[in-house]
């Protein structure tokens, strides 16, 4: 297959895709990209654009959508929906965190799932990928209604999932509180002690050691591997994060172990930008025991730190950003003030947050730019050394974990940048993580026949 034809075969995939799945634009924008970066790879391979393959991986094996009925504190009754998007199982169990948030529907569950098969591969730990969560809002929710609800998602949900099925995990809105909740419904329905069921458990009752911490060191670890290639190191960058939730925390935490400076969080409503550096152990005391906004982080600081409401994180001047909070949060104009600013490195903690006119502004301009399937994939990484654990019925320390992350990380670093210069687009993270996901499930699919 010629380059060319290749391209028409993929738009044209494309434009069926789009037409088959309406109303579903963030899907949309996750298949396009990975799509885009497949030609040359058609081109050079022909057994990859054989007649379905690519059409196979563009369509979940199995989309789950159910009602979730529950009780509020005074007795009123919510009728949320929930999803489980079974989307490619060749590499192994599905794979993915559960995300509980308002903006959740089909078409978010689907762009999580589709970027969640391409990470998971990049891995290699044997997992196959999968997404799910609810349109549920637990913000201003009580302990009792939170567990009220995971225990309805969990009634429904836990007949198609399974440790040799589909492993879930938290997301936003999903931590270890909520964990807890689904996994003890989970036991008591099944009446099972089936730890690898779901990650992210408490320690005391088969979670991982660094499960917590993983995304945010991994994306930091990343961020490190890039510069690396560039003759830097972490030592004195300014850094900044948007997000305050547990990727954010963690991605803060690792860039102050590595003499960095975090100047920065956020969350829907504003931003921290804090000159002395974020104060870590107050902003895990607002947001991880008090469950509090930052704007509380800002007012106990000091004058160190401003909290600027409805303001843009990205226009605070740093050597390094760290997206961290959800899809779609760093668009072309901010893609431009970091690149005014002088910013070298940019790694995606969440998934697809930055939009792909900011991904090209930035690649543009020579700025390193670590994709979320690469750059936050150590999250899942110790979810998969999580259920190797529990399938072991051992326990690793925290030392172990955190050297096995570093090893992946370093990995998915190198894969990436190797099949980037195969392809002839050196440096080219975006290209190179697309490119090395697909090869790794369209081999695997390939062996297993047209199912
Ligand atoms: P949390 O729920 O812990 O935190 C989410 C953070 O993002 C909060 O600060 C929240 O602010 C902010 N946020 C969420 N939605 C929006 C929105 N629509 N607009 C602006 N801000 C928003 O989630 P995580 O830290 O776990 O997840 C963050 C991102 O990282 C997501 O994209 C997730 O998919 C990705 N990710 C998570 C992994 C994990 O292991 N947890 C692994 C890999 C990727 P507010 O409180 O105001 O809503
Ligand atoms: O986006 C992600 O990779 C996650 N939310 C983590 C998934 C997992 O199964 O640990």
């Amino acid at each position: 297959m010629t380059l060319s034809s290749s391209t028409d075969r993929l738009a044209s995939l494309r434009a069926d895709l789009e037409r088959r799945n309406p109303a579903e634009p963030e899907f949309h924008q996750a298949a396009r990209e990975v799509l885009e970066s497949l030609a040359p790879v058609f081109a050079a391979r022909p057994e990859y654009a054989q007649p379905g393959l690519i059409e196979r991986i563009c369509e979940p094996e199995r989309q789950i959508i159910f009602r979730v009925p529950w009780q509020d504190d005074r007795g009123d009754v919510h009728v949320n929906r929930g999803f489980r998007v079974e989307f490619n199982s060749a590499l192994g169990p599905y794979k993915g965190g559960l995300r509980f948030h308002p903006s959740v529907n089909l078409g978010v569950v689907k762009f999580l799932g589709f970027e969640q098969i391409f990470k998971n591969a990049l891995t290699g730990l044997g997992i196959g990928g999968g997404k799910g969560g609810s349109d549920f809002d637990p913000r201003g929710r009580s302990d009792a209604e939170v567990m009220r609800f995971c225990q309805s998602f969990m009634t429904e949900l836990h007949r198609h999932i399974g440790e040799h099925t589909d492993v879930p995990a938290g997301d936003i809105g999903v931590g270890g509180r909520e964990i807890g909740y689904l996994f003890g419904q989970y036991r008591r329905i099944t009446n099972r002690w089936e730890a690898g069921v779901l990650t992210g458990k408490g320690q005391a009752w088969g979670g991982s050691a660094i499960r917590t911490q993983a995304t945010g060191y991994g994306s930091v670890l990343f961020a490190a591997e890039m510069l690396r290639g560039r003759g830097e190191d972490l030592q004195g960058q300014t850094a900044v994060v948007s997000g305050s939730g547990n990727v954010a925390i963690y991605t803060i935490e690792m860039l102050g172990r590595r003499g960095a400076h975090p100047l920065t969080c956020s969350d829907s409503e504003g931003y921290v930008v804090d000159e002395k550096g974020i104060d870590l152990e107050l902003l895990k005391q607002v947001k991880e025991v008090e469950r509090a906004r930052i704007s509380e982080y800002a007012q106990r600081r000091g004058a160190s730190a401003q909290y600027v409401r409805g303001g843009r994180v990205w226009d605070v001047a740093a050597d390094l950003a760290f997206p961290s909070a959800t899809q779609n949060e760093l668009h072309e104009r901010d893609a431009l003030a970091l690149v005014r600013n002088g910013v070298k490195a940019v790694a995606e903690g969440a998934n697809m947050p930055t939009t792909p006119e900011a991904v090209r502004t930035l690649q543009d301009a020579g700025v390193a730019f670590g994709p979320g399937k690469a750059a936050n994939a150590g999250g899942v990484a110790v979810s998969a050394l999580e259920m190797r654990q529990n399938a072991a019925r051992d326990s690793w320390t925290p030392e172990r974990v955190e050297a096995e992350l570093t090893g992946i990380m370093g990995d998915i670093h190198r894969i990436c940048h190797e099949t980037a210069e195969h392809y002839g687009v050196p440096g080219d993270y975006v290209t190179g993580a697309n490119i090395a996901g697909f090869e790794r499930v369209a081999d695997a699919m390939l062996a297993q026949g047209l199912i």
